[in-house]
């Protein structure tokens, strides 16, 4: 009762003097307005202790379930709820697990279909008196259930009838963290790594228990803690004794701790000289480690390997498979109830095309893995480019469990500054229809298993998150690692509902907010891919930083590190031919999809120049040349951020000063970098085009040496790597 009390004051005070600098994130709990005060306070009036006597008082789950509970009706309702050991009155809240609760299973609740991570919030009469019964087979089911009744709270939903029930679609829901062992993060727009190696593990950053916390509020199950180009030092004892201090923070959160596993470890720490999987030495090597891993960390969840791909060692260094080199670490892991996620990220640059790689390695593969490795694949073939078609392995592996791979972090997006909402770019890929059994056969049933009965499910996200005080580096990034947790849970989602949540949790409830925001929103990566990469044009960005475009870049070693690989623009047109005319990797998805993809009137013109070299006279459905169409494009996202801007100014009266200050700030950003876009690659398409403007678009504002004279010396995200750069001109024209 007492550390309950405690919670309750802490919370309170906590509430009234923190500014809002973002750090809560979708975790505010602000004091309720009437009537929904009144209302709620009716069935939050008790909370029902009934398991004090034990698990409460142990740190886990549940505890953590019932601290939650506590601090959000202490927000909410401005008053600390009085907890009890039984039921005294009507407006109970019930939490706990058969187990745990001698109320909750004298109910008999249907739970068996939730397993082991659902949930079930439930109105009924428990002796006599109204209650609310927040069950499941397992405490962190309950936490889980806990954080959805707030939920509901917090966006002003009817709480008197409730009769819910949810559990995760997927099994593995897990963020990736680029981060490197020298606090930098690859790729990382929100500061420094917020592991503090340096003073783990006699040092545990109350964020920590934050990060868990907000994870577990979306159903976050995992976190890989360190980058994929993995430092192999990850795996010696000292940082092994670090990891298990971080991972004693996150379980009670149900939150697991996954490593990216360097290939070569063996002979990089371990003194071995080789790291062929084959190899008895090797095999032994890892056995030794994996068990030296498990005595540190009983619930370890794996480890995951970008092996063989972007200069990282691998396999195929000893002429080995990735199975091989997979079923290694697999049958290290196994005893132990770990898994392996394989990264498909692969791509070698003497390729006629980088996009058909990933499928011409890892198909002859499939079925020759262990049960518990996990093919991690990206969304699209290329890298998580403002569009992409979806990745032909989903649909071409069927006895080898595929699990997605998004980016959260906005590494092609505009970084941080510029407002992207990936709600509709992870539906989009999660509803495409890969057809390998048939219509109906989305990307969202490929990874949740229900097409090819996959035993271990999952989706990964590249996190965005650093050390910044707002978490993501900016407040609307936050939406996106949110939408991730959300969507990982359950893939049916809508991206549009899931946003008004965020909206109505971040900043307000009152509808003249939520409906212009959440259209802007939902809006907004259209804005981003008009800009960019309209028309299926992808990685146009400036070599290395990926900041602001590059159309032109031509002067790579490798040529599909270079834009004009991808837009193949010449005298005749732009764009890349994938056909059987071309390189042929529309070939790879199921025929159906490849027959969609091959025509040139049926392909969405979304994707169009993504699979065809197309004329620039070409017309489009519009009735329009290609030419006009992609310039009124890249226009068009221009103007889609100066109407984000003004949307954003007409509702400071809803925003506290500091938030609307950052957003309004950032949208001033992204105008003038759409801008700088548009008129780059306008300018450069141009000279090859040959043609003039459509009425309504404007000349660009400089000639093209100008922008192609911008060159930064540096840029967030791109550690110890020295953009080509010379000299630097970092002057936006
Ligand atoms: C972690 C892209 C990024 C790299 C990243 C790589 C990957 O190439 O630019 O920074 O490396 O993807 O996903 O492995």
């Amino acid at each position: 009762m007492l550390w309950l009390a405690a919670v309750a004051v802490l919370g309170m005070r906590a509430a009234t003097a923190r500014a809002e600098d973002g750090h809560r994130l979708w975790l505010r709990y602000p004091l309720l307005e009437e009537p929904w005060r009144s209302e709620y306070r009716a069935v939050a009036a008790q909370i029902v202790d009934c398991s004090a006597a034990r698990q409460s008082a142990v740190a886990g789950p549940l505890r953590a379930a019932q601290s939650e509970l506590m601090r959000g009706l202490t927000g909410l309702l401005g008053a600390a709820p009085p907890v009890a050991g039984r039921i005294t009155e009507a407006g109970a809240l019930l939490l706990g697990t058969p187990r745990s609760c001698a109320l909750v299973a004298r109910e008999r609740l249907p739970l068996r279909a939730l397993g082991s991570e659902g949930f079930l919030i439930r109105s009924l009469t428990v002796r006599g008196r109204a209650a609310t019964v927040i069950a499941a087979n397992t405490d962190v089911g309950v936490l889980y259930g806990v954080f959805d009744f707030l939920r509901l709270l917090q966006t002003h939903r009817p709480v008197e009838h409730l009769d819910i029930s949810s559990r995760p679609r997927l099994q593995l829901r897990v963020l990736d963290h680029w981060d490197n062992l020298d606090g930098t993060v690859e790729r990382g727009y929100a500061g420094a790594s917020i592991w503090d190696w340096w003073k783990l593990p006699d040092y545990l950053d109350p964020r920590y228990v934050e990060y868990a916390r907000a994870c577990a509020s979306i159903g976050i199950n995992g976190t890989v803690l360190n980058n994929v180009n993995a430092n192999p030092l990850i795996l010696t004892r000292p940082y092994l004794v670090k990891v298990a201090a971080l991972a004693g923070v996150l379980r009670p959160y149900g939150l697991k701790v996954y490593l990216s596993a360097r290939f070569s470890a063996p002979i990089d720490i371990g003194g071995l000289k080789t790291a062929d999987p084959l190899d008895p030495a090797v095999r032994a090597w890892w056995r030794s480690k994996v068990d030296e891993i498990y005595r540190l960390i009983p619930d370890f969840g794996g480890v995951l390997v970008k092996a063989s791909s972007e200069g990282q060692p691998g396999p195929q260094d000893y002429g080995r498979t990735h199975a091989d080199g997979a079923n290694m670490l697999a049958d290290a892991l196994a005893p132990h109830g770990g898994v392996v996620m394989w990264r498909a990220f692969v791509y070698g640059h003497s390729r006629e095309d980088r996009a058909r790689q990933a499928y011409d390695e890892f198909v002859p593969l499939d079925g020759k893995f262990r049960p518990n490795v996990l093919l991690q694949v990206k969304n699209g073939p290329i890298d998580f480019q403002p569009r992409e078609p979806f990745h032909p392995l989903f649909g071409a592996m069927r006895h080898t469990p595929v699990m997605m791979e998004v980016q959260i972090t906005k590494e092609y997006l505009g970084f941080a500054t510029h407002l992207a909402y990936l709600g509709p770019l992870y539906e989009e890929v999660l509803r495409s229809d890969t057809y390998a059994k048939g219509k109906g056969s989305t990307v969202a049933r490929v990874i949740d298993g229900s097409l090819f009965g996959y035993r271990i499910t999952g989706m990964a996200g590249v996190a965005n998150i650093g050390a910044d005080r707002n978490w993501t580096g900016s407040e609307f990034d936050q939406a996106n690692w949110y939408v991730f947790g959300r969507l990982a849970w359950d893939p049916t989602l809508g991206a549009k509902a899931i946003a008004e949540e965020w909206v109505r949790m971040t900043f307000s409830n009152d509808p003249a907010f939520v409906a212009p925001v959440v259209a802007m929103m939902m809006g907004s990566r259209e804005a981003v891919v008009d800009y960019m990469t309209p028309l299926g044009l992808a990685h146009q960005m400036a070599t290395g930083t990926h900041y602001g475009p590059g159309p032109w870049v031509a002067d790579n070693r490798e040529p599909d590190w270079n834009p004009v690989y991808y837009n193949r623009a010449d005298s005749t047109g732009i764009g890349f031919d994938r056909t059987a005319s071309g390189s042929d990797a529309v070939a790879q998805y199921a025929p159906h999809v490849a027959a969609e993809f091959s025509n040139l009137r049926t392909v969405p013109e979304q994707y169009l120049l993504w699979f065809h070299h197309v004329p620039w006279d070409y017309r489009l459905s519009s009735g329009r040349t290609l030419w006009d169409e992609l310039a009124l494009h890249y226009t068009h996202g221009v103007d889609a951020v100066r109407a984000m801007r003004k949307t954003w100014n007409g509702l400071a009266a809803y925003v506290d000063p500091e938030r609307y200050a950052e957003v309004a700030a950032f949208l001033a950003i992204q105008e003038r970098e759409a801008k700088w876009w548009r008129d780059a690659s306008i300018a450069y398409f141009q000279t090859l085009s040959k043609r003039p403007l459509p009425p309504g678009v404007a000349a660009p504002a400089h000639p093209l040496a100008e922008y192609e004279a911008v060159c930064f010396p540096s840029s967030p995200g791109y550690p110890g790597k020295t953009p080509a750069c010379s000299p630097p001109n970092p002057v936006i024209p």
